[in-house]
């Protein structure tokens, strides 16, 4: 009932402004620019559909002259607006969308309207709430940008900004600082190159956040995978788009973490990853051998450094042909015998697999292949080519059907003699040596300046085809490689993905280079060839934030860097960084000298361990975020002004970032540094490792010691964190160095941050880590931590068991640590009795109550006076 009172009123209100146009934000201008003329305004079940008629062509050529505009809103933050050709089908993104088909009805609240001027087609959106323009495409009276655009192979729309140099986040992937530049062309399009400074790399993503300076926030994902150049301006976003459709969806927020959780309702939210795969990874292009890459494992536990998992590049490979192995350097038996090994050590084994398979007649996957028909082609029906690694090759066709039984059985034979427990899927942008079909014999017709290699408007400047597939190749259901380029590799890893859940039934560890919105659904990401620089380093905060507000929540850098020589100084400041990415991996290139840890001596051997100490005690709180990604769409690592959105400090600052809402992360960035200016936004802060709160006194930002061994972290008051620390755990004699696998059975110790009022609280997520969807069947155990007074002198703290489904009866909190304790406290009651087996210190005002030995299974307080 009441949802139709409200639906009546919404569209009164709507037709209203429609008919009388609003002056200010669509004042009508008179017909010059390109552009549409909307008629036929129709209110739907779900939104609105209006008829665009061409007034005036685009400068490209085969301009559309009929459109059909769609209005979808589809809850009370999301509306979609999509503008598709009204005669012809046209190019729209597959899988992608899990918003599903056309709802039958609109939702009962929503915060936003859609406006629409008629003459000078333009629409905008406001959301209702705060006046805000989120969005307004009418063109300036000096047509200074055009209308809509819409031709064959160019579409042009362009967001007129309220306010000049808004703060933009997003349109990846790139490496660059976290707040984008204001004047500005940023270019989509999948390309491997080694992370230039703002070019364009090896995902796409068209998606930005806009964070109004007093703190409301929306976003703006266009559901497009053609080349597209994105024209920022002080006063306008334009984006120039070579095909598909214009298909956007606005996201109110109004806090930027909740756009994040509208955009993943698009896309997906991330997917559970493995609990070993948030350990430390070891991996280096150029382990020559077997022997030399079990030499590595053994070092390892040789110096105490924990280790979860050895990777292996192309070495492997017999001539580089995936799914073989080099029959000296990696025999099968020995590599049966290796990944055994590692297995007996609760250790983890993980190779690369490249897309190209490599045109050789004596080689098993390539006849499958052409068997199995699933192999990008060329207009005439041969395949595409290319030239990687192995020399000429072709490409597994990931939208064909057929691909996935090719995939798997590749995958299963190759396990049965090496049982791998995850994949790295690289060069799938693709990645071409050569431009085109460059295979020896070239079978590319193209001429320069056209279609499609060199479409009328060239996003970025390069033809599309460099160093990829020529762009007349095809893929199944006749779609076009033009269209279909930037969903390479989120195509290979769902096939990847679905491949390794059908060979271990448990979840995918899949780590791919290339991306596209929807790929933390499925599996992880790593940013690519970076160089080992401090400018390279720093650059890898920016990156792992985007990749979260991108919705993928698994995904680091390579630690030490890729290209050059890394230095000691560099990687141990490199390795405490790395080890708060959500994905930790030390990666190195083949023609530079080694940079596992323990090539650096003592010192930085100390380092590492204590970073993934570090790692390790803080996977319990990890974990619980990778629950809350997984669950509601929300960030694993942030920016500071996901917490602190209206402090403008926190709008470019990328040095810096947090960790969930109450972890922040200071690291050293710059060489022979020995302290770290670090900005504390206006809340509590603790020394995350003594308990010592932040005397903020003097001013927010200040310098704190940093020499080599230190990496400063800290901890927002109002903050419970389960840990679960590694640093004492005693390795048995002969034993190996602790995993994962053990770290996670270890007593929790909770840090209890007390915020201004003495509250705090947090939560635990457990499960076994490893079966699929534990979350979806129940299968996991939730507690909720709360701190607080109930306004006398006493603080009780309390665990509360939400969720049973998976067992804990072995786990126990054995220790509570409070921070911010004024007053001397020197007894405690615990579920009611006295307790002393405590220490207060009074110059950190930390409380430690010890050798509690509390079952997680059931509830419990604790107790204390001021
Ligand atoms: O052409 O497999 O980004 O991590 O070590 C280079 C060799 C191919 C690029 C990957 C990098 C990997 C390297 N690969």
């Amino acid at each position: 009932m009441n949802l139709n009172i409200n639906i009546v009123v919404l569209l009164v209100v709507s037709f209203t402004l429609l008919t009388c146009f609003v002056t200010g934000t669509l004042a009508q201008q008179p017909v010059a620019c390109p552009g549409y003329q909307v008629s036929n305004l129709q209110t739907t079940s779900y939104g609105y559909t209006a008829d665009l008629a061409m007034i005036t062509a685009g400068p490209y050529g085969n301009s559309v002259k009929a459109l059909t505009l769609y209005v979808v809103f589809h809850t009370q933050q999301i509306i979609q607006v999509k503008i598709v050709d009204a005669a012809n089908e046209r190019w729209q993104v597959p899988f992608v969308n899990q918003m599903g088909a056309l709802p039958t009805s609109k939702p009962n609240l929503i915060d936003y309207t859609i406006r629409f001027a008629q003459t000078q087609f333009g629409f905008s959106i406001t959301r209702v709430s705060t006046g805000e323009v989120i969005f307004n495409t009418s063109p300036p009276s000096n047509c200074s940008t055009n209308g809509l655009i819409f031709s064959e192979y160019y579409l042009e729309i362009t967001n007129q900004f309220p306010q000049s140099n808004p703060n933009i986040y997003g349109l990846g992937e790139r490496a660059a600082p976290l707040r984008l530049q204001n004047n500005f062309t940023y270019t989509i399009w999948n390309r491997d190159q080694a992370t230039p400074l703002n070019l364009n790399v090896y995902g796409s993503h068209p998606f930005y956040l806009n964070l109004n300076p007093n703190g409301d926030a929306h976003g703006v994902f266009l559901l497009n995978s053609n080349a597209m150049d994105i024209v920022m301006q002080p006063n306008s976003l334009t984006y120039k788009v070579v095909g598909g459709v214009f298909d956007f969806y606005f996201f109110m927020g109004p806090s930027p973490a909740s756009v994040i959780q509208q955009y993943t309702q698009v896309i997906g939210t991330p997917y559970m990853p493995s609990y070993w795969s948030l350990g430390w990874h070891q991996c280096r292009w150029g382990y020559k051998s077997v022997n030399e890459s079990k030499t590595v494992a053994e070092n390892y536990a040789k110096y105490g450094i924990p280790l979860e998992t050895m990777w292996n590049d192309i070495d492997y490979m017999d001539v580089y042909q995936d799914f073989t192995l080099d029959p000296v350097n990696f025999a099968p038996e020995d590599m049966t015998s290796y990944v055994g090994w590692l297995h007996t050590r609760n250790q983890h084994y993980i190779m690369i697999i490249d897309p190209g398979i490599h045109m050789n007649d004596s080689y098993e996957a390539y006849g499958q292949l052409l068997e199995n028909g699933a192999f990008i082609q060329q207009p005439n029906g041969v395949a595409a080519n290319g030239v990687v690694w192995p020399g000429s090759t072709i490409f597994p066709d990931f939208f064909n059907p057929n691909i996935q039984d090719f995939w798997y059985v590749q995958l299963e034979k190759f396990h049965q003699t090496v049982p791998f427990d995850g994949v790295w899927i690289d060069m799938n942008e693709v990645s071409n040596f050569c431009s085109g079909n460059c295979a020896p014999v070239s079978q590319s017709g193209d001429q320069v300046g056209s279609y499609p290699n060199n479409p009328p408007y060239l996003p970025g400047g390069l033809p599309l085809d460099t160093k990829t597939l020529d762009m007349s190749s095809i893929q199944f259901g006749n779609v076009s490689y033009y269209n279909s380029h930037n969903l390479y590799g989120y195509t290979e890893g769902v096939v990847t993905a679905n491949s390794v859940i059908s060979l271990l039934n448990q979840r995918p560890t899949v780590i791919s280079r290339s991306t596209f919105p929807g790929t933390g659904k499925h599996h992880a990401h790593w940013l690519g060839d970076n160089q080992s620089t401090y400018a390279s380093m720093a650059l890898s905060i920016p990156g792992i934030l985007n990749m979260n507000m991108f919705g993928i929540g698994l995904v680091g850098a390579d630690i030490c860097g890729l290209q050059g020589d890394t230095t000691a100084q560099l990687c141990a400041r490199w390795i405490q960084l790395g080890n708060f990415y959500p994905f930790s991996r030390s990666h190195n290139n083949n023609d530079t000298i080694p940079q596992e840890p323990y090539v650096f001596g003592p010192e930085v051997i100390n380092i590492t361990i204590n970073s993934i100490n570090n790692k390790y005690t803080l996977l319990p709180y990890y974990y619980t975020l990778f629950y809350l990604a997984h669950a509601q769409g929300d960030t694993i690592v942030r920016p500071l002004f996901f917490e602190y959105p209206a402090d403008p400090n926190t709008f470019a600052l990328d040095s810096q970032f947090l960790v969930g809402p109450s972890l922040m992360v200071s690291p050293v960035l710059t060489e022979n540094a020995t302290s770290v200016d670090v900005y504390f936004p206006q809340d509590i802060w603790y020394d995350y490792f003594n308990g010592s709160r932040v005397d903020l006194s003097q001013g927010n930002s200040l310098t704190l010691a940093a020499p080599l061994d230190v990496i400063n972290v800290h901890l927002r008051g109002g903050a419970i964190l389960p840990t679960q620390p590694t640093a004492d755990y005693q390795v048995p004699d002969g034993g190996i160095p602790i995993t994962t696998n053990i770290s996670r059975t270890l007593p929790f110790t909770l840090i209890v941050a007390l915020n201004a009022n003495g509250s705090a609280s947090g939560e635990l997520y457990l499960d076994d880590g490893i079966t699929l969807e534990t979350y979806e069947n129940k299968k996991y155990s939730l507690l909720q931590f709360n701190a607080g007074t109930d306004g006398s002198s006493t603080v009780t703290i309390q665990l509360t068991v939400v969720n049973t489904g998976f067992d804990m009866s072995s786990l126990i909190v054995d220790k509570v640590v409070v921070y911010g304790v004024p007053i001397i406290v020197t007894t405690v009651n615990v579920n009611g009795t006295p307790y002393t087996t405590l220490t207060y210190s009074s110059t950190l005002q930390t409380l430690t109550i010890e050798s509690l030995a509390l079952p997680l299974t059931s509830s419990f307080t604790i107790q204390y006076s001021n």
